[in-house]
């Protein structure tokens, strides 16, 4: 079964603000806030609700970017992950159980903590381009295939 996710980028050029997961899938990876679509919420309640919970903020007005799914060769399921950008917000960043939030310029972005299809498809986000795409990973985690494609919109 896929599991439909989340991920907002918090973007106040020339910043941006990543979160390294302390926990579960992804551990140990630097990421923008999000998680799991549950039932009755749309993708953007879910923006919204995991980056309160995750980074202690109120995320204003997130727009769509991207949508990319993602497929494994281990026993991990396919994830599709729906992709916000946003700038503003409301309430004081903090730590939570799951992520410890951290700025970087966006010269600096630690691609090489974050998931290895992150610099393909992060340098679109921060220039204000939408994507559509899907990657493969080897059991190593390693991309093994992908294709990105820029769009003007989602139906
Ligand atoms: O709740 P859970 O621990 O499953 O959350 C996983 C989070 O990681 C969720 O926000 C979706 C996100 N995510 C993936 N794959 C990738 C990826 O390749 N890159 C990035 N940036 N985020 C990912 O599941």
């Amino acid at each position: 079964m896929t599991k439909i996710e989340t991920v907002c980028i918090v973007h106040q050029p020339p910043k941006i603000l990543l979160g390294m997961k302390k926990v579960r899938f992804g551990r140990g990876k630097y990421n923008g806030f999000g998680g799991k679509v549950t039932e009755g919420e749309t993708i953007e309640q879910t923006a919204k609700r995991e980056t309160l919970e995750e980074a202690g903020i109120e995320i204003i007005n997130p727009e769509k970017m991207g949508e990319l799914l993602f497929q494994f060769q281990t026993e991990e399921p396919d994830h599709l992950v729906h992709i916000f950008r946003t700038e503003e917000y409301k309430g004081i960043i903090k730590e939570s159980e799951e992520m410890k939030p951290e700025w970087f310029y966006t010269e600096n972005i630690p691609y090489k903590q974050m998931w290895a299809d992150d610099e393909y498809w992060l340098p679109l986000l921060l220039e204000k381009r939408k994507f559509i795409g899907n990657f493969i990973f080897n059991r190593d985690f390693q991309i093994a295939e992908y294709k990105l494609k820029e769009i003007k919109c989602f139906d």
